[in-house]
């Protein structure tokens, strides 16, 4: 049975890998899983089919045989499960620390971040748009000072590179245009070294692909 996952047929960024069908396609090459991709339009995905799928109207959604599952976090631990000690480690207690990274990428660290992201697009017309901005940024630093206090000179989050940095890193791409990444020398260099894994390289690719205007 072929694993089918969904992605934007244009998307926003033009296919640079901030639309989180990459995170699912880049925990299934790291686990050197074979998938069909099905794009949909944002009117398709407002529709009875794909809110079958996916209550909200959003990708990526997963289906494999009569499964079919959506939110990148449960995605990810899906295809981590369906590969033991690839994505997430066989000993039970360091399974569960990287879990614990995978919902603080999700849970504590991506609000902050998708709300500089409301604030610059959604909401940039509003009068008190610029007074907002700096609250947010602050938000995203105090987590980061965290983070980046944490990670120290490490190369992942917790001994072997997992599931949770795999997360954590694609977070933390959606703030590089703002800078802010920038300010933290170890945690640029953490999503660095997360781009550069060949399995990165190749969902990035993928979704380029899709993406990238016909050369002729
Ligand atoms: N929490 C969800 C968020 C999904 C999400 O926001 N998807 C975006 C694309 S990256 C989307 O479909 N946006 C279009 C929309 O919400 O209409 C997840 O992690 O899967």
């Amino acid at each position: 049975m072929t694993i089918t996952i969904t992605a934007f047929e244009k998307s926003p960024d033009g296919g640079m890998g901030l639309a989180r069908d990459t995170r699912v396609r880049w925990a299934l090459e790291e686990v050197g899983q074979p998938y069909d991709v099905r794009l949909v339009s944002f009117a398709g995905m407002k529709e009875p089919g794909h809110l079958a799928l996916h209550p909200f109207g959003q990708i990526p959604t997963y289906e494999d045989g009569n499964l079919a599952i959506f939110e990148t976090g449960a995605i990810v631990f899906h295809i981590a499960e369906q590969h033991p000690g690839l994505l997430l480690p066989k000993e039970h207690n360091a399974r569960a620390r990287a879990i614990s990274w995978m919902f603080a990428a999700l849970n504590t660290v991506e609000p902050p971040i998708l709300d500089l992201v409301t604030v610059k697009i959604f909401e940039r017309d509003q009068p008190w748009a610029a007074d907002r901005l700096p609250l947010v940024a602050d938000r995203i630093r105090a987590r980061l000072d965290k983070l980046s206090a944490r990670l120290g000179a490490a190369e992942w989050l917790d001994g072997e590179f997992s599931a949770g940095d795999l997360l954590m890193v694609s977070v933390l791409l959606r703030l590089r245009m703002s800078g802010i990444l920038d300010e933290y020398a170890n945690l640029a260099a953490y999503v660095a070294r997360g781009e550069a894994r060949p399995a990165y390289q190749r969902a990035f690719a993928a979704q380029l692909a899709i993406n990238a205007p016909p050369t002729r």
